[in-house]
């Protein structure tokens, strides 16, 4: 897409109202910006990196303790916008958005200057021929973050805090649906103190997404759709930047015979019913052994019907508004499409017109199968179905039958049998007895297989994804020539055998046995 035409076309909408999708009220209006201002943006950001390179970790750290200070200072306030925003509940901001961060800034503030120290590697018989190879990590220069709206501040601050400590400047592009927190992301550093231009987050829509991709940008870590996913992609390819994509998921919940079925029933309604079920890592399939099924299922449907649902802003509120109405009608097609094909209602299954904005019950459904919508694509909704199983062989099958591989988890009280069931899962975190919030823990790395997405975000992995490593080769021996440079005598060629069935062994006895023909190669040169 050209400069022109984004510019173009963003014209005729050079707006973007936020609303509260709870009650329909505007919460604020941003500019939706051209192709040519994030261009200009991106510059900005690569005039001051160099600068905010030189500085040391303890500097950089200093700044994002800063901003952690004033965001617990705000807390309240910045909490309610996100609810207003992305009508999740006021505690679920709080819990899910917000504590994790915090943690994150203090962890990354603290420690990203140990978890990119320089690497000395062990080169093996180089070594002992006095050579020696580091690893330094530098940053990349101007990362671009494309973010979603379920969860616009935990995501695109994980990213920013992490870039910007490993010392790149961020251009960041929320969510059109959530653009007033990703502003606040922005204000926040500023008030801290972060030099100008090192963060910018430029407000727009899709176009303005698909520009920053396009910009100049030195890395794109982007978090939406599998299709999204796909255009920023084939944009980092046309210009051979790399890019991290955390895509959607389609995450199966395994419940064995020996789990405690109180502890699964209320971690599969709260991992498929947070956030209204729209986070990557929501439960969105439900498999539960058969000799404990009815109890489990009856424990699920109890809990489901005493949440709360309302406006996320009024206290005890469980569960809010959905993001928006395109959401909404996913949700009504995956259940519709299910009941059409046999699926039973146990709890839920409607629109909740009552609460006036965008709205839907907490559902579960039985009598589910693969053929059906609701267990191959992914919902990201309120909606959990359930199957039987009978045993590890049929539900390993089952939960490996997805193109999506984010996260997964496994519930029974036999940690070793967990474990071993674990591993044979297709997905990028499984927990054994926990279920969706890893994604608060800053130590542990993030992101999907297959089409869940390419690359990681937190933890040392995730930081390494916001450096370039370099190797540093030094020989200390600077008065001989190689073994393998010019010239090539016969004898040169009868040692290089030599070598090639003795250095190659790896140990340097062997390599030794040629000890007297090195010694002469050394010597031997035509000039
Ligand atoms: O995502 P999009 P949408 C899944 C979920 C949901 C579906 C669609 O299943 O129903 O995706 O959601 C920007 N180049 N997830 O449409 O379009 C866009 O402006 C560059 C899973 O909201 O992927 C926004 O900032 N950027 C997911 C961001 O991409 C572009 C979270 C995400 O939007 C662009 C959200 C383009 N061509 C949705 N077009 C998860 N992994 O957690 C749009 N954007």
């Amino acid at each position: 897409m050209s400069v022109q035409t984004l510019t173009l076309a963003t014209a005729e909408n050079t707006e973007i109202i936020s609303h509260d999708p709870a009650t329909g009220e505007e919460v604020g209006r941003v500019p939706n910006l051209s192709a040519a201002e994030v261009i200009a943006a991106v510059k900005r950001a690569r005039a001051m990196q160099g600068a905010w390179a030189a500085l040391d970790f303890k500097e950089r750290g200093r700044i994002v303790m800063r901003a952690r200070q004033i965001v617990l200072d705000e807390i309240d306030a910045i909490a309610r916008l996100i609810s207003r925003e992305s009508g999740k509940p006021l505690t679920e901001a709080i819990s899910m958005e917000l504590t994790p961060t915090l943690d994150l800034m203090q962890f990354f503030a603290r420690k990203t200057k140990k978890l990119l120290r320089t690497e000395k590697l062990d080169i093996g018989q180089y070594g002992l021929m006095g050579r020696s190879s580091r690893i330094i990590y530098k940053p990349l220069g101007v990362v671009g973050i494309i973010s979603p709206w379920n969860f616009p501040w935990a995501i695109p601050l994980g990213e920013v805090v992490m870039a910007l400590m490993a010392g790149n400047a961020v251009v960041l592009k929320p969510s059109e649906l959530t653009p007033l927190v990703g502003l606040k992301i922005g204000e926040v550093f500023k008030r801290a103190g972060l030099p100008e231009g090192l963060l910018q987050v430029v407000t727009g829509d899709g176009k303005t997404g698909a520009a920053l991709a396009e910009a100049g940008v030195d890395k794109i870590m982007f978090t939406g759709s599998v299709a999204t996913g796909k255009r920023v992609a084939e944009a980092a390819a046309r210009q051979l930047i790399p890019c991290v994509l955390e895509l959607g998921g389609k995450d199966p919940m395994i419940v064995l015979e020996d789990a405690n079925v109180l502890m699964a029933a209320s971690a599969a309604v709260w991992g498929g019913f947070a956030n209204s079920g729209q986070a990557c890592a929501s439960v969105e399939r439900l498999y539960v052994h058969e000799k404990i099924a009815t109890q489990f299922i009856e424990q699920v449907v109890a809990q489901v019907r005493a949440l709360e649902q309302n406006i996320g802003t009024r206290e005890g509120t469980d569960i809010g508004a959905m993001s928006s109405e395109r959401q909404l009608k996913i949700v009504e097609e995956h259940v519709n499409d299910a009941v059409s094909q046999g699926a039973r209602v146990l709890v839920g299954g409607h629109r909740r017109d009552d609460l006036g904005g965008m709205f839907y019950e907490p559902t579960v459904l039985a009598d589910v199968s693969h053929q059906m919508d609701v267990m191959r694509e992914e919902t990201f909704g309120p909606v959990l179905p359930v199957m039987t199983f009978k045993t590890e062989e049929e539900v390993l099958r089952w939960a490996n039958d997805s193109v999506f591989g984010l996260t997964a988890s496994v519930w029974t009280r036999d940690a070793s049998r967990g474990r071993r069931l674990a591993e044979k899962i297709e997905a990028g975190t499984v927990t054994v007895n926990e279920v969706l919030y890893t994604h608060g823990i800053a130590q542990t790395p993030w992101g999907g297989m297959k089409q869940s997405g390419i690359g990681r975000t937190h933890g040392r992995l995730g930081l390494l994804e916001l450096v370039a490593p370099q190797h540093i080769h030094v020989n200390r021996v600077t008065s001989f020539r190689d073994l393998w440079w010019f010239s090539y005598t016969p004898r040169a060629a009868e040692l290089f055998r030599g070598l090639a069935r003795r250095f190659a062994t790896g140990n340097p006895l062997q390599t030794s046995l040629l000890l007297p023909q090195m010694i002469r190669r050394l010597f031997e040169r035509r000039n």
